[in-house]
């Protein structure tokens, strides 16, 4: 981090907004000034955007922190705002998705009326299966408009989705099912990946099998829908067709209007201990942030406008900016399937030329392996339509900021650097496009209505120039109102490390201009390509393999996906010296307990671990020898030697 710092404080390229951008833009500097003035107030409008059944009258409850409600005596539904109500202002032949699936040539157009058709279906469907408001729902599903429309169905009558992404293992499924009691599966057969058919129902049966051995009859139903056509296991008692169910469903349902602080949706997330934590998003106010943020900070001007977020609808991203956020502006949008290198590594422009895409939002992990494949690629595309470029999941590093402004937005569109969590619901810290003098790798400043800080460890603001941890201290509309079923735990992770304010997890940094830059996680939490993994989590599932005896894992710094899983186990004796072998079969095993995406990148069979005195491991000194380092201070090693048996091994392996 200390290298990365001082790379930063040398960072002093500006970019201004575009005059042209600025002097039509949805959000200006007196929005910053309206928002100071009266926070509670500027709110207050930005929710006046929906359509409410009841009007609220109170904007903000905030009598027993950190417990907030937002609009609470105001009535909506989360579909009819994102779906009914643009077609009723006649706006249902607008097209909501182009959906553009793996195999090429397999596309989907569906207009608001369209998608209202089939959110209706649906939740006449799952209505029917004995689905009710309050209920949670399981959605274990490829990038298809189904993943969508079983999101807004669930919305529609009040069911709390809980979205697993379908990279995910059947483990980490059946304990997600479990921790919200969710009573219906939503899944399909497979998806596409790398232009092969890719199961997935057969996670979802082992998943099911194992609920059914914890908590019997908690699942009553899986529905499915047929994507890939391949074949599947069939439980006649529980699982459903889609196309048996839904398609033939009436196309009418009437949305019902539900208190603000409805449970919208719980989305896990890796947390320092274990065992994930079920955020808990509310209907009125998570609504009001992600529309009012997606139109504010990508500068969305939907009659033109085409948009296009990569994340996959198994993160917040997807929700907050594929879902909720663009669907409530109604918003055009591309959503695709598959990865950005197959059939080849320019689909990803091509899909931006052959849709005219004009906003564009995805990660740093994505735009340095871009660079990585080289300018020639993007160069034969004609990108000439974009306007606006986003960035989210982890810090941006100045040079993949300014090779994605440069190589993909042809040196015109500004880079709009978002710093959000799955906790804060909706952006939180960015530049504006139209006002915004951007610092490349900054995410500059809190947006308009927002309130946040950089404080040392006694909770007092740094000064500028200064390090500290990033701090949120005000409520805002989107956060998550507490751990599904753990009050304490949402207390004690976020509202006890600093009295009153709310610990992101991040450390940050204010720069002599009291810009923020953000320097990556504090916690034992890795950022592996935008994705939030807990050492803890990789650590448990490398212990239950049974040659090993212990673990310790680590983030190291990677050039492509920010961080890369580091780690270094102890195998048992009785599995000797493990031979060649135990590498790939341990990976393997972690993939199976978590998923792909967590299984490390590298393995190191060490003799001991370095611990303290108290037997706590230290990892970073484990993250030295995994990033080259000089190792650190190894005064509080029980046993100093440890680490010289550790980087001997290094050194002779590598
Ligand atoms: C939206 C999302 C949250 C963590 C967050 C931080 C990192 C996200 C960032 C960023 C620097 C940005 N992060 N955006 N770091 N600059 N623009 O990614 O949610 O999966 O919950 O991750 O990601 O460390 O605390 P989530």
């Amino acid at each position: 981090m200390g290298k990365s710092l001082s790379n930063l404080l040398h960072e002093n390229r500006r970019f201004e907004p575009p005059a042209d951008l600025a002097a039509n833009a949805n959000a200006t500097a007196e929005t910053y000034a309206v928002a100071s003035e009266d926070r509670l107030a500027f709110w207050a409008d930005a929710a006046r955007r929906l359509d409410w059944d009841k009007p609220f009258t109170e904007v903000l409850d905030w009598s027993t922190p950190p417990f907030a409600k937002w609009f609470a005596d105001g009535t909506l539904n989360a579909s009819y705002n994102c779906v009914d109500r643009h077609v009723e202002a006649g706006r249902g032949d607008k097209v909501a998705f182009h959906w553009v699936g793996e195999p090429a040539d397999d596309t989907r157009t569906l207009t608001y009326a369209e998608l209202q058709d089939e959110v209706s279906k649906a939740a006449n469907a799952i209505e029917e299966l004995g689905v009710e408001a309050g209920d949670r729902v399981a959605i274990y599903m490829p990038m298809i408009p189904e993943a969508v429309v079983s999101m807004l169905a669930c919305a529609r009558i009040g069911a709390v989705h809980t979205v697993v992404f379908g990279g995910f293992s059947a483990d980490a499924l059946a304990s997600r099912i479990v921790d919200c009691g969710a009573k219906l599966v939503i899944t399909a057969d497979g998806g596409y990946r790398r232009g092969a058919p890719s199961a997935l129902k057969p996670a979802v049966d082992e998943a099911v099998a194992k609920v059914e051995a914890e908590q019997s009859g908690l699942v009553e139903n899986v529905l499915v829908v047929r994507r890939t056509g391949q074949d599947v296991a069939w439980n006649t008692d529980v699982d459903v067709w889609w196309h048996e169910v839904v398609d033939e469903s009436s196309t009418d349902h009437k949305p019902k209007a539900f208190p603000a602080e409805h449970p919208l949706y719980v989305m896990y997330t890796s947390g320092t201990t274990g065992k994930p934590k079920g955020i808990l998003h509310t209907t009125g106010g998570y609504l009001t942030q992600a529309a009012w943020t997606h139109s504010a900070v990508f500068d969305l001007k939907p009659e033109t406008d085409v948009y296009w977020c990569t994340a996959d609808i198994g993160w917040v991203t997807g929700h907050s900016y594929i879902v909720y956020g663009p669907l409530a502006n109604g918003a055009t949008q591309v959503l695709y399937e598959g990865t950005p290198d197959s059939p080849h590594k320019g689909r990803w422009w091509e899909i931006i030329q052959n849709y005219g895409v004009t906003i564009f939002y995805t990660a740093p992990t994505a735009i340095r392996t871009f660079m990585k494949w080289g300018a020639e690629i993007p160069a034969e595309y004609d990108l000439s339509t974009l306007r606006v470029l986003g960035s989210v999941g982890e810090p941006i590093n100045p040079e993949a900021y300014v090779w994605y402004r440069e190589t993909i937005g042809g040196g015109r569109t500004p880079v709009v650097d978002t710093w959000w969590q799955t906790e804060t619901g909706a952006i939180m810290i960015s530049p504006l496009p139209g006002v915004t003098a951007a610092k490349p790798g900054s995410a500059m400043t809190p947006i308009p209505g927002i309130s946040a800080d950089v404080v040392n460890d006694e909770a007092e603001p740094v000064p500028n120039g200064s390090g500290g941890y990033l701090v949120l201290t005000e409520p805002w509309p989107s956060m998550l109102r507490t751990l599904w079923g753990d009050d304490q735990r949402f207390i004690d992770t976020y509202w006890s490390r600093f009295e009153g304010i709310y610990f992101a997890g991040d450390g940050a940094k204010k720069d002599e201009d009291g810009d923020i830059w953000l320097l990556g996680r504090v916690d034992d939490v890795m950022n592996v390509s935008g994705h939030r993994l807990s050492t803890t989590e990789i650590e448990s599932a490398l212990v239950s393999h049974p040659k090993v005896a212990e673990a310790a894992v680590v983030g190291a710094a990677d050039d492509t996906t920010g961080q890369a899983v580091v780690a270094f186990v102890i195998l048992r004796e009785s599995a000797g010296d493990g031979g060649e072998e135990i590498v790939a079969d341990l990976r393997a095993h972690v993939a199976k307990e978590i998923g792909a995406i967590a299984k490390p990148k590298s393995i190191m069979v060490v003799a001991e671990l370095p611990k303290t005195r108290s037997g706590k491991i230290m990892r970073r000194l484990l993250r030295d020898v995994a990033e080259n380092r000089q190792v650190g201070d190894v005064t509080t090693l029980a046993d100093s030697g440890v680490m010289d048996q550790i980087k001997t091994g290094m050194d002779s392996s590598s």
